[in-house]
Parts: C-alpha cells; structure tokens; sequence
C-alpha cells in the first residue's frame, strides 16, 4: 500500500494511515438481485458456478468503507487466491478481445494501451471518449454473468454490462477519467473485479487537478489486489477522477472487470 492515504469511515472524521485503519462490515441484503439476461442453461452453469457454491462465506466478508468529500467506495477480498488464480484462468481463456481499440482525445485518435472489451445484455453498447465497444453476449463467456450474479447478491445492485481491460504489464495503463456518460444509468453505482497482478489506483477530486486546482484535496490511493472488488458508489464518479498509472516495477498482467448498469434505449 502507499503514502499519503486517509480515509474517514462512518460518522467520525478521524484522519488515519492506510495501514492502520479500520475494518467495517456490512451486511448486505442477499438474493436481492441478479443479472438481467438470464443465460442460466443446464448442467454447464453448475459447473461453471463451482467457486461460488459457498455464497454464505462470501456474506460475511469483512468491507472496508472508504470516504472523503463526496467519495463513497467499497472494498472486499471477494475471492480467495485459488478462486482468483482460476478466475484469471478462465478469463485468459475465454475473453476475446477487440482488435485495435482506439480513443479520440484532444482531436486525435490514440490506440489504447491495453486491451479492451465487454460482455452484457443483448444490444447494449458503451460509447466514451468518441469509441463505442458494443457487448458481446454473456454466454460467450459464462463465468463473466455468474460474477455478475454473485455481485448482484452481495451488494442488491443490479448490473447489465460488464467492461474489460486487460493490462499486459505496469506499462498498459488507464488515465484519468471520470465515468460519468449518458450511456450509464444515473446515480448507479459501478462494481470493479481485479485479477492477476496487484495496481495502484487513484482516486483524483475534481477541483484538485493541474496547476490550475481550485482547492487542494489529497488524492485517495488504493491497491487493488488480485480476486478484489471495489464498489464506486454515487456520487463519487461526479467528483473523483480515477486512474490506473504506469507502474514499472510490474511485471505480470492483470484483468480488471467493471460491471456496469447501462441504460436500455428502445
Ligand atoms: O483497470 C482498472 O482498474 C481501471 C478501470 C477503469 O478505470 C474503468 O474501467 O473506468
């Protein structure tokens, strides 16, 4: 974990290091809420579903709160390191990703450094910064749905999409951003599984950015490690940009998942 870092949890505004700070648990209404195309097919679900039978041991996680000026996250160890390593197994295996993924900034069009795709509901589609990636079906890659359903039950939020980006090293990286397009459902909150190598990731206040900062706010820095999930509650994608930085001291690829709601246009 890394400096600078203080969160304040629950109603007491204390400022404390990382390192030291406190656990809350929440529990989560259950079996509240699934995904919305319901791929569920005979005996191939079951199979796929081995590292989730025990869903119980995944109610009584411990999460940790993390909150500042209208930042309001979620963190959990969700799956242990077997489940993880297999996840990311699976996920080596059976994502296709799209060729060549480009974005348009600053009046020009720059390949992504990473791989990019996503999976969801029939016919959706994610258009930021100038790009459309369009869902391919969740039966693709089954595993992908039954993380959604797990999430689903252990947080009541319902998702239909899911983005993947795929980090080959510390190089392939993500700038900052905030997720706040007109395809994603208002004040939906956005759920963010990591497999392989452990990142840095940076939560920046809007009015905190460049030289030309209205306030000075202090960046919130996590790791996020392999088999986590991160929840990006509202409204913190209206004030916090993110980013995923280049870290050369990391070596091994990561995947990250954020399963989103998106809205459905008739
Ligand atoms: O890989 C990550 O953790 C970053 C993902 C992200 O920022 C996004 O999908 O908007």
């Amino acid at each position: 974990m890394i400096d600078s870092y203080f969160l304040r949890t629950g109603s007491t505004s204390k400022k404390r290091k990382l390192d030291d700070r406190e656990t809350i648990s929440e529990h989560r209404d259950s079996q509240t809420a699934g995904c919305m195309d319901d791929i569920s097919n005979s005996g191939e679900l079951s199979s796929r579903l081995s590292c989730f039978d025990n869903i119980s041991s995944k109610q009584s996680l411990e999460w940790k709160k993390i909150s500042a000026e209208n930042l309001d996250l979620d963190y959990v160890q969700l799956f242990t390191k077997t489940e993880a390593d297999s996840l990311f197994q699976q996920a080596e295996r059976m994502i296709k990703y799209n060729a060549n993924s480009k974005v348009f900034l600053h009046g020009k069009w720059h390949n992504i450094p990473r791989k990019q795709t996503a999976y969801g509901d029939t016919g959706l589609r994610y258009t930021f910064s100038g790009a459309t990636v369009s869902a391919q079906p969740w039966s693709n890659a089954g595993f992908l749905k039954d993380i959604c359903d797990l999430i689903s039950t252990l947080t009541g939020h319902k998702f239909n999409f899911v983005l993947v980006n795929r980090y080959k090293d510390g190089i392939d990286h993500m700038g900052e951003h905030r997720d706040d397009e007109t395809d994603l459902e208002t004040g939906s909150a956005i759920a963010s599984i990591s497999l392989g190598q452990a990142r840095d990731f940076i939560f920046r206040h809007a009015d905190a950015r460049g030289r030309s900062a209205k306030r000075k706010i202090e960046p919130v820095k996590l790791e996020l490690s392999h088999g986590s999930l991160l929840m990006m509650n509202h409204p913190t994608n209206v004030y916090w940009f993110h980013s995923l930085p280049v870290r050369k001291r990391a070596f091994l690829p990561r995947i990250n998942l954020t399963f989103r709601k998106m809205v459905v246009k008739s």
